[in-house]
């Protein structure tokens, strides 16, 4: 039993994941940095390798055995990720290689279709990189303008600014529903309904939030959600764009190719159906069906479990980091509000040989920018130490975190 009584039982579900099973530098791994990319349940392993043991074939061409039992598994994935994020139907769901590819076809599909000069595009201080620099490019050849919504001073966003921000001439609001960075859970159901009360659409960035909590994007009320696989215990590679059919629809396509076209001409061609019409060239079909299998691996554990995990650890973490000398931790003080990602500095050490010291004792942690250095500017630091948790990771661990810590700086002291 991987759940007893809602509570996630931490060597059953250790368990699943062989990749945790081995030592590094002579130490048991600690792996920590589960916001770059998890690891993989058995599950996932086990369902992509039979794909290619049994069925491997092309999709949507071939009319023998392998190829129909490749194309029902790619689109019964398809069925169970749009589940996964509550999607109206399987056709709202497009597959891409992840959370950035899917926001680049949205900045270059609906942004190129719909922005003009002076339109604005609502962007945030807690951005990844792959949710600013598309817009960046689509504003930089529209005319459309960037705004940006600052944070506090725990990295909590500043609805107040958002409303001064929000207008007739907005025509997207660009968020991440969870920071990497900091772990700050943003009110994305809020931040939908003020940007819907001036007619904006909202894109959510889901990289971080899909593998935490229950996604809905019905209840959300966002028009478009990006998620990857790699960060939820799928293969890499492999993501998704939910989309509301309706605006799939009107969106031209962006890549051409195979899969994507209905008839071709010499000079030119209509499209396939959506979602197929954003879909040229060969899929990842593996990764897709890996993809089913880390959504029904995640709703196996059950979300009340995985969340009451994932607040334990929160609590636990912000405390035995907090006791550590010369550690400054970033973030929103209240548990609730946050997920399992400790960003921090260490007083009179670089974030780089933090995470130096700490691979030599096998704990895997990652330090930089992040991939938000407008973030990092506004924090007052070039880069953080960052060590990120999921269902597999135990207080245990974080008690060895905190103790390579301060015989880091011990080190340097
Ligand atoms: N958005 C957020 C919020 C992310 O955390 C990431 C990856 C991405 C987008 C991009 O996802 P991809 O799958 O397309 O690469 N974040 C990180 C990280 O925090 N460390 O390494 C990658």
């Amino acid at each position: 039993m991987a759940v007893v009584q809602n509570v996630l039982e931490p060597a059953t579900v250790r368990a699943h994941f062989p990749a945790l099973d081995q030592r590094v530098h002579g130490h048991p791994l600690i792996y920590l940095d589960s916001a770059a990319t998890a690891q993989r349940p058995n599950a996932v392993l086990d369902a992509v390798r039979d794909f290619y043991e049994r069925d491997n074939a092309n999709v949507h061409r071939g009319l023998y055995e392998l190829s129909r039992r490749a194309t029902e598994s790619f689109e019964a994935a398809r069925e169970v990720v749009a589940r996964f994020v509550g999607a109206a139907e399987p056709a709202e769901l497009v597959w891409t290689r992840g959370t950035t590819e899917a926001i680049n076809l949205v900045a270059l599909t609906w942004g190129w279709a719909n922005l003009r000069e002076g339109d604005e595009i609502v962007v945030t201080m807690l951005e990844h990189h792959s949710n600013l620099v598309p817009w960046q490019l689509v504003a930089q050849r529209t005319g459309a303008k960037l705004r940006r919504v600052d944070i506090d001073d725990e990295g909590r966003l500043r609805l107040d600014q958002l409303d001064e921000l929000l207008g007739e001439r907005t025509r997207l609001v660009a968020v991440g529903h969870v920071s990497n960075a900091l772990g700050t859970i943003n009110p994305v159901r809020e931040i939908v309904e003020r940007a819907k009360a001036v007619g904006a659409k909202v894109l959510v960035d889901g990289a971080q939030g899909a593998p935490h909590h229950k996604v809905d994007v019905q209840a959300l009320g966002c028009d478009f959600y990006a998620l990857s696989g790699h960060k939820m215990g799928a293969p890499m590679g492999i993501g998704a764009l939910w989309a509301r059919r309706e605006l799939l629809e009107e969106m031209p396509p962006w890549q051409g190719g195979g899969e994507m076209i209905e008839t071709v001409e010499l000079e030119h061609s209509t499209w396939a159906a959506v979602p197929h019409k954003f879909e040229a060239g060969t899929p990842n079909v593996a990764g897709a069906v890996g993809m089913a299998a880390a959504a029904e691996y995640i709703e196996s554990l059950g979300y009340d479990a995985i969340a009451a995990h994932e607040r334990a650890l929160v609590r636990y973490g912000l405390e035995r980091l907090s006791a550590v000398e010369g550690l400054r931790l970033f973030g929103p003080e209240d548990p609730e509000e946050r997920t399992a990602v400790f960003s921090f500095a260490l007083e009179g050490v670089h974030p780089h040989d933090v995470a130096t010291i700490l691979d030599a004792e096998g704990i895997a942690v990652r330090a930089g920018h992040h991939c938000t250095q407008p973030l990092m500017r506004r924090l007052g630091v070039p880069a953080t130490t960052r060590a990120s948790c999921w269902v597999y990771n135990t207080t245990d661990e974080l008690d060895r975190l905190a103790e390579g810590l301060e015989a880091a700086r011990r080190i340097f002291a």
